[in-house]
């Protein structure tokens, strides 16, 4: 049952990280809601390596899955035509967008080590996967975020 919902899932962020949108607008509400929902499920697990709350393997597992998923959709809301729709995206996502793309591929790939990780139910490993992961976020908004 699991196992079906989160192939259906990964279905779905597929064919969504492939959308066109149909204006601009919708684009930078997309970019900016899955930010804002990973960012969520990203910061339960951080308040379990920073030691906020308790250890819980199974929820650490559950939000790292929603994350490696959800890690992949933002980067469909940067197209080419979104970049005067938010305060806080920089003009260099647009003007270097290869790298830009480069690290928005390590952010995913670190993400997906980050599920794996959480999956052991090792809490050092989770600790390790989750700094990994966090110093790409971090990569990425001192590039391109105004803060
Ligand atoms: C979070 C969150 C981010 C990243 C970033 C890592 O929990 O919401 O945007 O971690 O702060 O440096």
């Amino acid at each position: 049952m699991r196992r079906h919902f989160a192939a259906a899932l990964l279905g779905l962020a597929a064919s969504c990280a492939q959308a066109q949108f149909a204006r601009a607008e919708d684009a930078v509400k997309y970019r900016q809601g899955t930010l804002f929902v990973l960012s969520q499920h990203f910061t339960r697990i951080g308040a379990m390596v920073n030691g906020r709350v308790p250890y819980d393997a199974r929820a650490a597992a559950e939000n790292a899955e929603i994350v490696a998923v959800l890690a992949k959709l933002p980067g469909a809301g940067f197209g080419p035509g979104t970049e005067h729709g938010s305060r806080g995206a920089k003009p260099e996502i647009w003007t270097e967008q290869a790298r830009f793309k480069e690290q928005n591929e390590r952010f995913i790939a670190e993400a997906t080590r980050l599920a794996a990780a959480a999956k052991t139910h090792n809490l050092d490993q989770l600790k390790a996967a989750y700094a990994a992961t966090a110093a790409t976020c971090k990569a990425c908004h001192d590039a391109y975020r105004n803060n």
